[in-house]
């Protein structure tokens, strides 16, 4: 049965209170802190992550995947520098397979991260969302360009490596798609924004190991059939980001999880005949009155709206 997390940072906040209360028992981490290395300890070692872990066991959290990165923009273009970065990525691997953590959550996004052009676009009743307007991003400065053949070819050595990490290490690689899944922006190309495109990615080095992080505000701007893209990944999906957008990939804005363009009940559905198995989380939840827009998409409170609603749904579809 698909289980419910919360991102839980690794600094404890009173968000790891407010998500118990609220029944979630199981936590998307980042990577450990500073405070959790002693003297000669990197946070990439097997005790600092021991450390970070039994801290979420303490809050009452099993810790499901990590979704957070060593340095990778030269893997991912191809840089003088990538093989210390890919030593990095190999021993965090390694080491949360030792430690039982069985999803690591990676993107393929060069120069950038998830981009928005607003952090204050008005919603229900006020609530603030996140918004992308593709016009407004263009006329900004131009960025370094990389193409996105290159990125093929790095991610094709990045996967070659890793694959077999991971299969010994028994963690699952999950590649979360381009935010916005599009390509190029500003001369930056992007691969992770389409249905084929992982397709391509799941088939490039075939192993149950290889997988895919179904993040639906996304997947729903490259198909208006999720419910089907999630049946064709099948076995293959090893983590879902639950949200939701109105729009489309050049002007979107984000949606309350019960307001968006998808149908989350039938992808719930798809989701339990596929067998899926392990954790979703809610992603990108409005502000709502009385918490602070300073983490956009993030904010505490309109989580407890976002895991009330999904739990519901679950109730539904799997009673
Ligand atoms: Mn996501």
């Amino acid at each position: 049965m698909i289980k419910i997390a919360e991102y839980i940072p690794s600094n404890v906040t009173p968000l790891w209170k407010l998500a118990k209360q609220a029944g979630v028992d199981y936590a998307v981490g980042g990577l450990p802190l500073a405070s959790d290395c002693f003297a000669g300890e990197s946070i990439y070692d097997y005790m600092p992550l021991l450390r970070m872990k039994n801290r979420y066991n303490d809050g009452g959290f099993e810790l499901s995947v990590i979704e957070a990165r060593p340095p990778m923009d030269k893997l991912m273009r191809g840089l003088p520098g990538r093989d210390q970065e890919l030593e990095w990525c190999i021993k965090l691997v390694e080491n949360m397979g030792k430690l039982g953590i069985p999803v690591w959550c990676y993107a393929w996004m060069a120069v950038m991260n998830w981009t928005r052009t607003s952090t204050s676009t008005v919603s229900r009743g006020g609530s603030l969302v996140t918004a992308f307007n593709l016009a407004d991003y263009e006329k900004g400065p131009p960025n370094p360009p990389v193409a996105e053949e290159d990125l093929w070819t790095n991610l094709k050595y990045f996967l070659d490596v890793m694959v077999p990490v991971a299969e010994k290490a028994g963690v699952k690689l999950s590649a979360h798609p381009d935010d916005p899944p599009m390509s190029p922006l500003r001369g930056v190309g992007r691969i992770l924004t389409s249905v084929d495109n992982f397709q391509r990615v799941v088939d490039m080095v075939p192993s149950e190991y290889n997988t895919v992080t179904l993040c639906q505000g996304n997947f729903t701007l490259m198909t208006d059939d999720l419910p089907s893209a999630i049946r064709q990944f099948g076995k293959k999906i090893s983590f879902v980001h639950f949200r939701d957008v109105l729009g489309d990939v050049t002007n979107f804005r984000e949606a309350w999880h019960d307001a968006g363009k998808t149908d989350m009940y039938a992808c719930l559905e798809a989701y339990r005949d596929i067998g899926f198995e392990g954790v979703l989380r809610p992603d990108h939840v409005p502000t709502v009155e009385g918490d602070s827009n300073e983490n956009a998409g993030y904010s505490a409170f309109g989580r407890l709206f976002a895991i009330g609603y999904i739990r519901g749904l679950i109730q539904a579809v799997y009673r």
